[in-house]
């Protein structure tokens, strides 16, 4: 997500941080480098500007240049201001008090609608909801078929009338609802190439019919200033009530999306970041500013563990590194649960001072699958104590996992600096931290 811009962020931060003194030509000199970084990405120069100018009043104040770390001070307006152009608050999903909450998604076509209705299924599924997708594209032949085989893989029922128009199926559905208690109904509306009359007549109608509370629009977050115009015409068209980002997981051109909620004004609400059905994530702005300028997102890594770690494992796990008992067995778990917990370049990407790395970093599956299968190869004294590994015992590992002696080098030597790690962070959580934990994890580990 946003790699290019978050590797070239993450590095003129780092060097305003060390920066000591500050002049008003440093930081001016810095702001436009950002914002080079910025329209290299493809954030709309419209808002780059505001941005800047924003950023400007307020870091070249004698307040900031007087402070004792201007340099962290400068992070902190440009993240603040960062949030701003994302949006300031999390915007929530309409919630209708009386059943079913009727959400309409439209957009171009391939944008994601499909997928996004499939996710938005299966998180109300999780939430104990009783959704149903309404297939309301019948002109891409396939169309039908598509939402049906992801109903069934999540267990949730496709509504659709054969020989139907949309307008017509989708005030079928609406009384279906009411028959089957349903409480989110969500309508999967066709694709055109191009915004075109015809296209905005059948959602209005549908709109008119219906009267959803949610008007979502999928904006393909690949397409760079496309996306912007789209999200402008729709808005302008329609009246829509929040954005749903797609495709957030490929990097280029991320940057247009950015620009989405300063153009229209409307909010973004929902983040894709994946084929996978679970690859959905609520939009928060100040946590996508953190991880736009690689300072990660502990908030929402913490929510994705919870999601796959229960909780008691979680806390045997907590007393295990409280007293420095971690483990090549809890390491082993870990590597399991990350596995579980979704595409490990997003996760990699939502710890602090890893994200502005994970541009040219390749996370190969299959190299997790050997690091497994070195763990497994040895004996369980071997994964309790791992410093009794001596030079014949590597050699022996190594052998019996199918790999090299300077693999299993490394991973000890992995495990052994993730342990000291550990170990550091939580002798410092004993002794309190001044600002508490979190703002140090958020400001990227004090890097
Ligand atoms: N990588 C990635 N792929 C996605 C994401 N969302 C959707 N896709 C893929 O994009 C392609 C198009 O997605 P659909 O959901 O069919 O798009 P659509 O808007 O319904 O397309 P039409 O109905 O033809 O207009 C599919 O191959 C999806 O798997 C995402 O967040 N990340
Ligand atoms: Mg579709």
């Amino acid at each position: 997500m946003f790699a290019e811009l978050t590797g070239k962020l993450d590095n003129l931060l780092r060097n305003l941080r060390g920066a000591g003194k500050l002049s008003e030509s440093n930081i001016r000199d810095s702001l436009r480098e950002v914002r080079r970084a910025l329209l290299e990405a493809d954030v709309n120069y419209k808002v780059v500007k505001r941005f800047i100018a924003a950023v400007e009043a307020r870091a070249i104040g004698a307040e900031v240049l007087a402070s004792i770390d201007p340099g962290e001070q400068v992070v902190k307006i440009v993240h603040d201001e960062l949030v701003e152009i994302l949006g300031s608050e999390t915007a929530p999903m309409a919630q209708s008090p009386q059943a079913p909450t009727i959400v309409m998604i439209c957009g171009l076509q391939g944008s994601g609608k499909t997928t996004l209705a499939a996710k938005l299924a299966l998180k109300a599924k999780k939430e104990k909801k009783n959704p149903l997708l309404v297939a309301a594209d019948i002109y891409r032949p396939a169309a039908v078929d598509q939402l049906r085989k992801l109903g069934d893989s999540i267990g949730v029922k496709v509504f659709h009338v054969e020989g139907a128009n949309p307008r017509e199926i989708c005030r079928q559905a609406r009384k279906e609802a009411d028959k089957n208690l349903v409480d989110l109904l969500l309508i999967d509306t066709a694709g055109r190439l191009h915004i075109d009359q015809e296209l905005m007549n059948e959602l209005d109608q549908i709109k008119s019919d219906l009267n959803p509370h949610e008007i979502l629009l999928v904006v393909d977050s690949m397409t760079g200033q496309d996306a912007v115009n789209v999200a402008e015409e729709f808005h302008n068209k329609l009246n829509i009530t929040g954005v749903a980002l797609s495709k957030l997981d490929g990097d280029s051109h991320g940057g247009a999306a950015i620009s989405i909620r300063a153009v229209t004004n409307c909010p973004i609400k929902l983040a894709s970041t994946g084929e996978k059905l679970q690859d959905l994530e609520i939009f928060h702005p100040a946590r996508m500013a953190s991880r736009i300028l690689g300072m990660g997102d502990v908030v929402t890594l913490v929510e994705r563990a919870q999601e796959t770690i229960h909780l008691d494992e979680a806390l045997k796990l907590q007393e295990k590194i409280r007293k420095s008992e971690f483990d090549l067995e809890d390491f082993l778990g870990q590597l399991k649960a990350l596995k579980k917990m979704g595409p490990l370049e997003s996760i990699l990407g939502m710890i602090p001072g890893l994200g502005a790395q994970m541009g040219n970093l390749d996370v190969d599956p299959a190299r997790m699958g050997r690091v497994e299968a070195i763990i497994y190869s040895m004996t369980i004294r071997e994964r309790r104590n791992p410093k009794i590994i001596d030079g014949s015992r590597r050699k022996r590992i190594s052998l019996g996992s199918g790999t090299t002696v300077t693999e299993v080098n490394q991973l000890l030597k992995q495990f052994f600096a993730m342990s000291k790690m550990i170990k550091s962070m939580t002798k410092r959580n004993k002794r309190g931290l001044p600002k508490g934990l979190s703002q140090k994890l958020l400001s990227g580990m004090g890097a």
